[in-house]
């Protein structure tokens, strides 16, 4: 009886125990260093971005995974800021990290949209980071709650993902362009002056790509380009080559709705 008692305290002690370690952003690192080298500790979590960003392991389609990772310099502890990380998942795929401010830290995140398509079951992935001559790696412990798994919404079959709606047929022969691509970010969607989510601009004729934070803190990239403006007032330039549809997306992690911010960028000859 004792003993069962004993083992109940220590079980919910241990429950405890990890959610604590769990509620902040920071976990100690579990990497060793064998050789008495430096090199790039990489540690962190995974939350789910719906009701902005708990902890959670397990994930059904609609939901959006985070990956959540420092890269400290083990000589000096700071972030490596310049560092490259990627999670590698056991889908196949590879997703490229993109370092930031959220909150009041900087770390490195990765949204993985989870749809219909991704299998169920458990979902594997280790983090590679490399800066210059440093390298590290994170693989999260080998236990129930570090583990990701993708689940079917209550059993049923899962959801289809949301569909953009059936665009009208544009004549891009017809179509106008416009070489100043002119975005306003909100929490959390972008849009032209006109509310416009689609761009059109002319292949092999210089494009500038301004973009405004009308709320919130937002980046801009362009698929398939250079452009990635970091800052939440900032434009660049460019010239597209290539005719051709370019999804243009928030490249700051900026919360709930971050990886619904699109829009498009048509590039027509
Ligand atoms: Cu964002």
């Amino acid at each position: 009886m004792k003993n069962k008692r004993f083992l109940i305290f220590s079980l919910l002690f241990g429950a405890l125990l990890v959610l604590g370690a769990c509620s902040e952003d920071k976990k100690e690192t579990t990497e060793t260093d064998m050789n008495g080298k430096e090199f790039l500790m990489i540690s962190g979590d995974t939350v789910s971005e719906q009701g902005g960003c708990v902890l959670a392991s397990r994930y059904s389609a609609g939901d959006k995974l985070v990956f959540r990772m420092n890269a400290l310099d083990s000589r000096t502890n700071e972030q490596v800021k310049d560092a490259n990380l990627k999670v590698h998942l056991s889908t196949g795929e590879e997703l490229d990290m993109v370092y930031g401010t959220h909150g009041d830290e900087d770390f490195w995140v990765v949204a993985y949209p989870v749809t219909a398509e991704t299998p169920t079951g458990s979902l594997e992935y280790y983090v590679t980071g490399e800066a210059g001559d440093l390298k590290g790696e994170f693989r999260p412990f080998n236990v129930a709650p570090s583990l990701l798994s993708i689940v079917d919404v209550d059993g049923e079959a899962a959801t289809e993902p949301e569909e953009e709606p059936d665009e009208e047929e544009v004549d891009l022969s017809k179509v106008e362009t416009n070489q100043n691509v002119d975005v306003h970010a909100v929490n959390f969607e972008f849009a032209g002056p006109k509310g416009e989510k689609v761009f059109y601009v002319k292949a092999g004729e210089e494009v500038k790509v301004s973009l405004t934070s009308d709320e919130g803190m937002h980046g801009l990239a362009i698929e398939d380009t250079d452009i990635n403006i970091k800052d939440a007032n900032g434009e660049a330039k460019f010239t597209p080559e290539k005719p051709g549809e370019y999804k243009i997306y928030c490249s700051v992690f900026c919360g709930a709705g971050h990886s619904d911010m699109t829009a498009k960028l048509v590039v027509v000859e």
